[in-house]
């Protein structure tokens, strides 16, 4: 028997797409525990969430997210909205006993996430966050093919993520679809925004980073700020690269911009090992570059996997070999574990104490670059499996 679960969603940008979108077409290809309902979409703008709702067939919407936390049938509150209102949101919804799956990166910073994960265990709710690239199938796969033991000793972890949407200095600070610029609100640029998916994916596959050494830039110093109409001084940064050592011995090389020419959302992680090494593009994700030492020298060679076959990670649940899916679909895996863990009142991989991690290396990177040392990254271990 499936449960209706009513979800109310609060941020209507890109996120809260991708996410309704999710709920939507879930239990039309996995066999979900819960029907789930679209019950209120939440933002700023009366006009915009009211076309939202009819949109994407939500029962109601608001302008004011605490009525999306006070209403007692909202099983799930979803946080799509800018960086600086997670940990106010989140920590309502805790409180109020909601599970909760909020948008990466967890929080502003360590402190702010810290506070979230007390708030979220104290109450014993579910909470997820939403770093969609695990489950890509191609993704989920190089994880598999890591702990099968194929790669041997690892020694080489390195990612990238390569936007060119900033270069002008035309581009506002602030406000819809400029917030990301806007240190107030996103607490930090592409470290938090962008290398924070690649900091999640190195760490679940490659175990936790212990030490960093980083260095920033930003290269327009001042941009409008849609909110007050002037031009005021940018707080984030635009570019970020940093070195690290994983507590497996392996060292790492990140980098990540917005100043990329040519490039929209080049995401990229190598991986070399002692047999065999791994390689994903984010522009071609339906696809994992493989190479195996240990294979006949006369056929030795990089292999490209088309991750498209039904013994593939998620993938017998779409369409029939060599038929490929994309980006909206990692965000419906992510709903599919996420509602069937719910079920078993079993934690989603990653949680909030996970992410933390991920915030703890984002925020020693951002320190490191600072002061140019290298910098210890804090640890706490998770406390208990998730999935
Ligand atoms: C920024 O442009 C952005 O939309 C990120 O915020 C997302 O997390 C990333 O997946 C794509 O790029």
């Amino acid at each position: 028997m499936t449960k209706p679960l009513n979800v109310g969603i609060i941020g209507y940008g890109f996120m809260g797409r991708t996410h309704s979108n999710a709920y939507r077409k879930v239990r039309n290809f996995f066999d979900v525990p819960y029907e789930p309902v679209l019950k209120t979409i939440c933002g700023l703008e009366e006009k915009e969430a009211k076309a939202f709702a009819e949109r994407w067939g939500y029962q109601s919407y608001t302008t004011d997210w605490h009525k999306v936390i006070d209403d007692k049938s909202i099983d799930v509150v979803d946080i799509c909205v800018p960086n600086n209102r997670h940990a106010e949101i989140a920590i309502a919804a805790a409180k109020a006993g909601k599970a909760i799956c909020c948008e990466k990166p967890l929080a502003l910073n360590a402190a702010e996430g810290e506070e979230m994960v007390k708030a979220v265990e104290k109450a014993g709710v579910a909470n997820l966050v939403s770093f969609n690239y695990r489950r890509v199938p191609a993704v989920t796969l190089a994880k598999l093919l890591i702990d099968e033991g194929r790669l041997g000793r690892i020694f080489h972890y390195r990612a990238n993520f390569l936007q060119d949407w900033t270069i002008s200095s035309k581009v506002p600070q602030g406000g819809m679809g400029t917030w990301r610029l806007d240190v107030k609100a996103a607490g930090s640029g592409v470290t938090g925004d962008l290398l924070a998916h690649c900091i999640d994916t190195a760490m679940w596959q490659n175990g936790p980073i212990t030490t960093v050494c980083g260095m920033t830039e930003t290269f327009v110093k001042e941009r409008m700020h849609t909110e007050t109409g002037k031009v005021e001084p940018v707080g984030i940064d635009d570019a970020c690269m940093f070195f690290c050592r994983f507590g497996n011995g392996s060292l790492g090389n990140f980098e990540s911009t917005r100043y990329a020419r040519g490039h929209k959302a080049l995401y990229t992680f190598e991986i070399n090992g002692e047999h065999a090494s791994i390689a994903w593009d984010l522009h071609d994700l339906h696809r994992l570059s493989y190479f195996d030492h240990r294979d006949e020298s006369i056929v030795r060679g990089w292999r490209s996997i088309h991750v498209t076959d039904g013994d593939m990670p998620y993938m017998g649940h779409w369409w029939v070999p060599g038929l490929q899916i994309g980006y909206e679909h990692a965000f419906v895996h992510q709903t599919a574990d996420f509602l069937g863990n719910l079920a078993k009142g079993k934690p989603t991989s990653p949680t909030f104490r996970e992410a933390l991690a991920t915030q703890y290396v984002c925020d020693a990177v951002l320190a490191s670059a600072k002061n140019g040392k290298w910098e210890k990254v804090k640890s706490k271990s998770a406390s208990r499996k998730a999935t």
